[in-house]
């Protein structure tokens, strides 16, 4: 146990997932964000439903609306993975478990994921409820899920690939540039002025340090943000997470058709 590194606890993680859920090997991993769990149920029946802690290197889940569980669903000939829940970087548990379900996904013989979000829009056209594909990002936590002389290419991290699946499922998908704060607080309207400047059009808490360990551990990715809610001083309204979960049940059966259409041609 000693020798542990986070690849191989991983692996375990992953032999552990097979035998649990008596799949030998996924196909697809989904990540999910705030407001993202309603869709889930339209993506079909489960084939089992485990706790995240029955799994190696998994801790109990911190955020209302998210539920610490892992679910295996067949849909068309794939096996999908999905996350109900991630564990976030302003959770102080380290940033090898924040990526944990990343690389137990890559272990269990995932070649894409799919990382969902709920987030702040800056473009005041972006009602809450719009989902929008993350087309690059800008990592503001100041670490990074790789350690040692790693030089991962971040080019093309969001692959055009699938953002061009997505948007053949759905046309009227706008694209933004997601940039990841540490929190948990939310920005101020000053701090969103400062990610808009720097290229931004999201406001999150997630999402890069995942995408990041994902690229290194050779898996296309895919990032859709959901806005629930304009980012601060975008709108005069003060923001809260009940509102958060209320765009995600708004939004459910637009984001469930979505997700069924696009993982079958992931
Ligand atoms: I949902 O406006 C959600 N998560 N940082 N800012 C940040 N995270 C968020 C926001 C937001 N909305």
């Amino acid at each position: 146990m000693t020798d542990q590194t986070p690849y191989t606890l991983a692996r375990d993680a992953a032999a552990k997932l097979a035998e649990l859920t008596g799949v030998e090997r996924h196909d697809v991993a989904l990540v999910l964000g705030s407001g993202w769990l309603p869709a889930v149920d339209a993506l079909g029946e489960a084939t089992a439903e485990i706790a995240t802690t029955d799994l190696p290197g998994f801790s109990a889940a911190a955020v209302a609306g998210h539920s610490g569980k892992i679910r295996s669903i067949r849909t068309g000939d794939r096996n999908l993975l999905v996350f109900l829940s991630r564990t976030h970087y302003y959770e102080g548990k380290g940033v090898a478990a924040v990526v944990h379900p990343v690389r137990t996904a890559a272990a269990a013989g995932c070649r894409a994921i799919v990382l969902t979000n709920g987030c702040g829009g800056l473009n005041p056209a972006w009602s809450p409820g719009t989902p929008v594909l993350i087309s690059d990002h800008i990592n503001l936590t100041g670490t990074s899920p790789l350690v040692g002389a790693n030089f991962v290419d971040l080019t093309d991290l969001y692959s055009p690939r699938l953002r061009g699946l997505a948007r053949e499922v759905e046309p009227t998908l706008d694209e933004g540039v997601y940039v990841q704060f540490p929190g948990p607080h939310y920005e101020t309207p000053a701090e969103v002025r400062m990610a808009g400047i720097m290229g931004g059009s999201l406001v999150g808490m997630s999402t890069t340090l995942e995408a990041i360990a994902a690229r290194e551990a050779g898996l296309e990715v895919l990032g859709i943000s959901l806005v629930t809610n304009l980012a601060a001083g975008i709108s005069d309204q003060p923001l809260n997470h009940e509102e958060v979960l209320e765009a995600g049940r708004a939004a459910a059966a637009r984001m469930g058709g979505l997700l069924g259409s696009l993982v079958p041609r992931i």
